[in-house]
């Protein structure tokens, strides 16, 4: 199959790369396979609605009305703001009011009072669109931070480009490959990764919706994408796992694999896992590679464009033996353009000298090879791959009329990596009274934020150990767990 020239490579334009043969099954999800020709020709007819428009939301569900929505933009050259579909109303209105959306995009949500724009699956057109300016905003992604309220990442289609190129290299993924993943397609994994990359590289996707082991198992891909909860899934489920063995390629990413789950899987599948590791913020930048070694508990080596350093509190160089721990910076073509709306945050998030503040602790050694230790901060949870600021969660339950305070940690899960627990002190309630009243708590985080933001558990406490100076010992909090 030909992709055309070298410079329409470069275009983040499915259509500018879709030059050559058809693909029957380009895109197979919730139970539809578009070809690719059919997906350019619906997407080009959303781009035609949506042209004059530049930033729409888009309610994020894993449908084919979703991807021919971010098709359909990227043709146009209209900035994507994906909604998670099970937001709730607090998280809602802020992604609306902060990114300054215009209409959504396909579904919408009830009550917001935008104009919505419809996606119709069977309208077709071939109208040609030139190439928009790789240095603009193909995506807006909102994306949790230690403290207040999620923010806006701006993501070019430069960086897009260059990221997708990136892995397409370490992975070795051509238009041979079938991809699979069932992951939410409102986050760079399932998003970006996971419906851009097969249409850029060619090669057909099959999203399974839920990412059950026995979907993956049906799916019968040559290269899978989960978050480590879905391969400690895949590992507990024996004969699911086994029909793997015969994928080119299995990736992880978005969380730490455990070690055993990686091992587990290179014994039941016959294959090591390829780990990676990234940021909203940055897309992908380790990973180890298709052609090279894939070590249990190290994320590998930096893709093509990258760079890393380590840094101790002060700025100062520590050593790539092995062992120092430091904070990982990281630069390269594929990083965002800053948060929407945050001069001072972006700007803190750069050192003076031009590299990511990851907020990660990492160690490299003399090979290059990365391994990733945990968060600077507490306060940023990875529960199922997602990531989850405590901050957050803890305002939405300060405005539940019964809690008069509340401290989130993340505990070890042995199946999410982390889970969110709440500790609140209750007003004036105590007994089988704050036992009634946890599930509420729990139900009223999720009403206003997204589901898998909800505490699992609620824990009660008559106070919250605090330090001298008021501050909340969270430390303390997550080793009574
Ligand atoms: C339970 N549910 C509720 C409630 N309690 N719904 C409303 N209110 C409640 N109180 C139900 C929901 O209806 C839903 O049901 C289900 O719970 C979802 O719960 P959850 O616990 O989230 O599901 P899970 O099965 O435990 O999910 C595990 C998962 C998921 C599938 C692994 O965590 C997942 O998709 N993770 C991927 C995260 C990800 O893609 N992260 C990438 C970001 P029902 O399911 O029936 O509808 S990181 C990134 O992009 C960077 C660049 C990177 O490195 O990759
Ligand atoms: P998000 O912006 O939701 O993509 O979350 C990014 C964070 O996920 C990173 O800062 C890391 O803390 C974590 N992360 C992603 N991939 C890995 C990995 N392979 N190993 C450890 N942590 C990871």
């Amino acid at each position: 199959m030909s992709f055309g020239s070298p410079l329409l490579l470069r275009s983040l334009n499915p259509l500018a790369v879709a030059a050559g043969a058809d693909i029957p099954d380009a895109v197979t999800i919730d139970g539809t396979t578009l070809s690719r020709s059919d997906l350019l020709g619906a997407a080009t007819s959303v781009a035609e609605r949506v042209a004059r428009a530049d930033r729409v939301a888009v309610l994020a569900a894993p449908t084919v009305t979703t991807v021919l929505a971010v098709v359909g933009c990227l043709i146009a050259g209209v900035t994507v703001v994906p909604v998670p579909p099970d937001s709730g109303e607090a998280e809602l209105a802020h992604i609306l009011a902060d990114s300054g959306a215009q209409a959504w995009l396909g579904e919408a949500p009830d009550g917001t009072g935008l104009p919505v724009v419809p996606v119709r699956v069977h309208a077709r057109s071939w109208h040609t669109y030139s190439e928009p300016d790789p240095s603009s905003a193909a995506f807006i992604l909102y994306t949790s931070g230690t403290t207040g309220l999620p923010k806006g990442v701006i993501l070019t289609r430069r960086a897009i480009a260059a990221g997708l190129d990136a892995l397409a290299d370490a992975w070795s993924w051509t238009a041979s490959d079938v991809l699979v993943h069932g992951l939410p397609l409102f986050h760079v994994h399932g998003l970006i990764l996971g419906v851009l990359g097969p249409l850029r590289v060619g090669s057909p996707l099959i999203h399974t919706g839920k990412p059950t082991p026995r979907a993956y198992a049906q799916a019968k891909g040559t290269l899978y994408f989960g978050v480590p909860t879905v391969w400690s899934r895949v590992v507990e489920d024996p004969e699911s796992a086994r029909h793997l063995s015969k994928a080119r390629l299995l990736v992880s990413g978005s969380a730490p694999l455990p070690v055993p789950v990686f091992e587990k899987l290179r014994e039941l599948t016959g294959q090591s896992p390829v780990e990676r590791y990234g940021m909203s913020e940055t897309m992908i930048t380790l990973s180890t590679r298709a052609d090279g070694e894939r070590r249990p508990g190290w994320v590998g080596t930096p893709v093509a464009g990258v760079r890393t350093r380590l840094r101790d509190e002060t700025g100062a160089p520590v050593p790539h033996d092995g062992e120092s721990i430091g904070g990982l910076q990281v630069s390269g073509p594929m990083l965002f353009d800053g948060y929407l709306n945050r001069p001072e945050v972006t700007a803190e998030s750069w050192t003076e000298d031009g590299w990511f503040r990851t907020g990660d602790v990492a160690v490299i050694d003399a090979e290059g090879f990365h391994r990733i230790v945990g968060r600077e901060s507490v306060d940023l949870i990875k529960s199922g791959g997602y990531r989850i600021g405590a901050g957050e969660v803890e305002t939405v339950l300060l405005g539940h009329p019964a809690v008069a305070e509340a401290a989130v940690v993340g505990l070890p899960d042995d199946d999410l990596g982390q889970r969110v627990v709440a500790f609140v002190v209750l007003r004036g309630m105590s007994g089988s009274a704050a036992d009634d009243i946890e599930s509420e708590i729990i139900d009223h985080v999720a009403q206003q934020l997204s589901v898998h933001k909800r505490p699992r558990e609620v824990r009660v406490l008559t106070a919250l150990p605090r330090n001298a100076m008021g501050k909340v010992q969270k430390k303390v909090l997550a080793s009574g767990n």
